[in-house]
């Protein structure tokens, strides 16, 4: 998958019309701070998505158009980078207007092939995440778990903790990444392009 561009459309922030674009699209959701929008900047090779070491960096959903070039052919698909949950220092008022917002937007859009939720390596799964895995499950969603900054750990570490979350759910594919060194870039657009 050759990546020959990226735009930003727009940033969501009250539920609307979701199939407007009529494009495969990928979401990227999870933890506040685990690293969506790095991941999106690194998998595109370009700095679209904001990114902060400061949690609630991403306020909207953003949508971002791809070009790539697969098997000789130039396609479109949509990355769309999710505020990230679990940050206490949003206001109660505003997170449930998020989990409203992405709870809205997934559900009613028939363009979504695939979440692509993002775990940081190092943190272990809390109550916040089991809720989600039985709303990803009662709601049949496809879903990808993806552990990023794998460069914070050693190869042994990653390899145990691959094999940790796989306890987790099933029927889940599992990569690897760091959008620090470029750990999983092509294994998991690989990935993404097998599902579109
Ligand atoms: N070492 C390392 N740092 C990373 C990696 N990915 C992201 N970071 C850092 O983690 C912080 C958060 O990254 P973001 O991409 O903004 O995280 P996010 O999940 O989009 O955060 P919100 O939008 O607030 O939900 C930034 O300081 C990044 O530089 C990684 O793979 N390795
Ligand atoms: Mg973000």
């Amino acid at each position: 998958m050759k990546i020959l561009d990226a735009q930003y459309v727009k940033g969501i922030l009250v539920p609307e019309r979701k199939d407007m674009y009529n494009i495969p699209e990928i979401c990227f959701l999870g933890r506040s701070n685990v690293g969506k929008s790095s991941m999106i900047n690194t998998l595109l090779m370009r700095k679209v998505a904001r990114t902060s070491s400061t949690p609630g960096a991403t306020r909207m959903i953003n949508l971002y158009r791809v070009q790539y070039e697969a098997k000789g052919s130039k396609k479109w698909i949509m990355f769309s980078d999710f505020p990230g949950f679990g940050y206490s220092k949003v206001s109660k008022t505003t997170y449930q207007s998020w989990e409203k917002l992405i709870e809205g937007y997934v559900l009613e859009n028939t363009c979504i092939r695939r979440l692509i939720w993002v775990f940081d390596i190092r943190r272990d799964m809390d109550t916040l995440d089991k809720t989600l895995i039985e709303w990803i499950e009662d709601n049949r969603l496809d879903v990808s778990l993806v552990l990023t900054k794998a460069d914070k750990e050693s190869s042994n570490v990653v390899a145990k903790r691959k094999a940790l979350f796989s306890n987790y759910v099933e029927n889940s594919q599992i990569f690897v990444f760091s959008s620090k060194d470029g750990t999983g870039r092509k294994e998991l657009l690989s990935h993404i392009l097998t599902v579109v």
